[in-house]
Order: structure tokens, then sequence, then C-alpha cells
């Protein structure tokens, strides 16, 4: 089985480090191809990033399709592009957000989602709602991290998260923790150890929710709303994007 596993930002050692994470939970016969668009910014930290990171995605989904890909991961915690994405894609494509909610959800009756700037939680928080988590989600915290502090060496980011996973503990109520951060997935194990909690890294959700839907058979309906996009002209930089009456 054949996953790509899209970090949509372009930072290249934060894609490395996700498809590790990836990697470690993957099964043997997976294959896990992880990528950073070709044009994007480096980190994902708002609408306008989110935005303009969307393009790039579904850039990467068109190629993975035409490589034959049987699944697709959106390894950013806003989803950026997940339906636009779906319409592209015959297998199933996860986003880690929707991933790591549903997964928090069947293992506790409250989670809180810990996160990286303030500024993002709002993000978040349209995604409960979505994805119909408000019955569940106790609580959105942020840290004050920036995205590219997470592998900054000395930002101490480890011991904030789990302080804040902690406290969300304790004063939300929750009983399991989402991390907010494509960045965090390989803290996982770590903090859940510290925490005494289990914490949900969506990378790792969204990679054996992909392996299992494509084992079922089941891949991206193409009735109704997520068919294939309609073919017209597209003009200026995204001219490349049109799709073409029976082909790409
Ligand atoms: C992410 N930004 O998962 C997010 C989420 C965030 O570049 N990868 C990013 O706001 O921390």
């Amino acid at each position: 089985m054949r996953i790509k596993l899209i970090n949509p930002n372009t930072t290249r050692t934060m894609t490395e480090s996700i498809g590790r994470a990836a990697r470690a939970v993957a099964a043997s016969g997976t294959a896990i191809e992880a990528v950073s668009p070709a044009m994007g910014p480096a980190s994902i930290e708002g609408h306008y990033d989110e935005a303009l990171s969307v393009v790039g995605v579904l850039d990467e989904v068109r190629k993975g399709e035409a490589a034959g890909c049987d699944g697709y991961v959106i390894a950013c915690f806003g989803d950026p592009g997940l339906l636009a994405a779906r319409e592209l894609a015959r297998g199933p494509v996860i986003g880690i957000a929707e991933a790591a909610m549903h997964a928090a959800s069947l293992i506790a009756t409250g989670f809180s989602i810990v996160t990286t700037l303030a500024r993002t939680k709002i993000i978040a928080r349209q995604l409960v709602e979505v994805y119909g988590m408000s019955r569940v989600c106790r609580g959105i915290r942020a840290t004050d991290l920036a995205v590219l502090d997470l592998e900054r060496p000395g930002s101490d980011a480890r011991r904030i998260i789990t302080e804040e996973c902690r406290r969300a503990l304790d004063e939300d109520g929750a009983g399991a923790i989402v991390l907010g951060c494509a960045g965090m997935a390989e803290l996982c194990a770590a903090i859940a150890a510290e925490i005494g909690a289990p914490v949900v890294d969506g990378v790792g959700a969204a990679v054996k929710l992909v392996e299992g839907l494509v084992a079922l058979g089941l891949g991206t309906s193409k009735r109704g709303d997520l068919a294939r996009p309609l073919p017209k002209a597209y003009t200026g930089m995204l001219q490349g994007f049109a799709i073409t009456e029976g082909g790409e």
C-alpha cells in the first residue's frame, strides 16, 4: 500500500520528522512517501498561510494520482484543502485534525487540543464545529510556540507542551489530549508517558485510518460533491491546474 503523506508547509526537516512518526506506526506492507509541496509557506500559522498552502497540497495529490497512490494524509492541523483533495483522489484522504479528534473521541468522553500559537486556536475551533466534535472537545490551548520553534534546539518545546497538557487534564477535565500540530508528532509517546493519559498525534491516527479504509476496499465517494472537478480553463499562474476532459 502506498500512502502519500503531505506536509502542507515547506520545511523539509519537519516533513522528515512527520515521515518518521508515520513510519513508526505504519504496517510493514505500507510505503510512506513524505513530501512537502514545491511552493508554499515555511509554516502555517493563520488563514493566509493556510489558503496559500492549498495549491501546493492539491499539486501533490494530482501527482500522487498519476503515480498510483492508494491514499493520502494531509499533515497540518488545519486540514488545508481536505475536501478539494478528495475531489482529486480515488482513495481516501484524511486530515490529521479530523483523524486525531475522531480517535480521541473513541477513547475518552472529552479531549483538549494543545497547539502552537494562540492566533491559530480559531482554526482548530472551526474544525471542532465542522467535525461535530463540540460535545467532546473540552478545550483548545495554545503554548505560544511558533511552529518552527518545535524543531529549534533550546526552545524547550517538549517541556512547555507537556505542562500545557497537564493543565488541560486538570483544568478542562479532559481524558485525552490531541496534539494540535504535525510538528509535535514525534513528541507524542514521551508526553503520554509523562502525563499518564492518552495523547493522540493526528499523523499516526491518519495513517492508520487510511490503511484501514484501503484494507476495507473503501475510497473517496465519487458520487456528488466529491466527484472529480469539472473540466474548464484555468488562467494565469493556475493554468496548469485545469482538469481536462477524460484526462488528468
Ligand atoms: C501544522 N501549522 O500542523 C500547523 C498547525 C499549527 O505548519 N503545521 C503547520 O497551527 O501549529
